[in-house]
């Protein structure tokens, strides 16, 4: 099995580069952002609670993301492992995947971060925000309260990771299929 997580700021690529590497490594593509956001579209319980921290562009509680993401997870089960994306975010989150993982005899193999640079991931997201209809991508306030969150909760996952020997980054800057490629290559070096 072949565990990765896709790190990085909002709006570094995390969930367009998980959907094009997937099939690669026939893994299966977990974001908890898009649970979060069907859960929202569908008026699940989950979802009322979620979209109050999204649409201010904070962090949902961990309590709720593990939950959930622990239930997404043993659904997928049996198979050939998983493509984390926007998740883990903090390191209780972090600490709560590898124990889940552990349970089932499986760890995170490989971390690997898409680096862009804070005025270019503003562009990516108003720009998104025309089409999009996300509340979180609809304002530079939002978004910038977006990168507040990675600074003070997410960042400390960097050191997390790489004490483990497992963190590695990659720049996130370029067309898709560059970034795509650059990413494949390092994860083919790598395992
Ligand atoms: P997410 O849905 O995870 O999304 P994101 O951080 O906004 O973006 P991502 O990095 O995936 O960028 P994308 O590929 O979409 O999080 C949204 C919210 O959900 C969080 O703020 C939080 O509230 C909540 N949440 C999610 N997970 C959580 C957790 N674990 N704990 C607590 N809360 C959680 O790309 C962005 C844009 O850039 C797209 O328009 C894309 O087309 C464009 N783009 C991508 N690559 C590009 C490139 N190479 N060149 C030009 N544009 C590019």
């Amino acid at each position: 099995m072949l565990n990765i997580v896709i790190f990085g700021k909002p709006g570094s690529g995390k969930g367009t580069q998980a959907s094009l590497v997937k099939d690669n490594y026939d893994l299966v593509h977990v974001s908890t952002g898009d649970v979060f956001r069907k859960n929202t579209s569908q008026g699940t319980e989950l979802g009322k609670v979620a979209v109050q921290f999204m649409s201010k562009g904070e962090l949902v509680p961990d309590e709720i993301t593990i939950s959930m993401l622990k239930e997404e997870i043993k659904s997928f089960m049996p198979c050939n492992g998983f493509i984390f994306d926007g998740f883990p975010r903090t390191i209780l989150q972090a600490e709560s995947l590898d124990d889940l993982l552990k349970s089932m005899e499986l760890k995170i193999d490989l971390v690997v971060a898409l680096d862009v640079d804070n005025k270019k991931l503003i562009e990516r997201l108003l720009k998104r925000g025309k089409t999009s209809g996300r509340s979180d991508d609809q304002s530079e306030e939002k978004i910038n309260k977006r990168l507040e969150e990675y600074d003070n909760k997410t960042k400390p996952l960097i050191n997390f990771y790489k004490i483990q020997e497992k963190f590695i980054s990659i720049n996130g800057v370029g067309e898709f299929n560059e970034v795509t490629n650059r990413l494949i290559s390092t994860i083919d070096s790598k395992i």
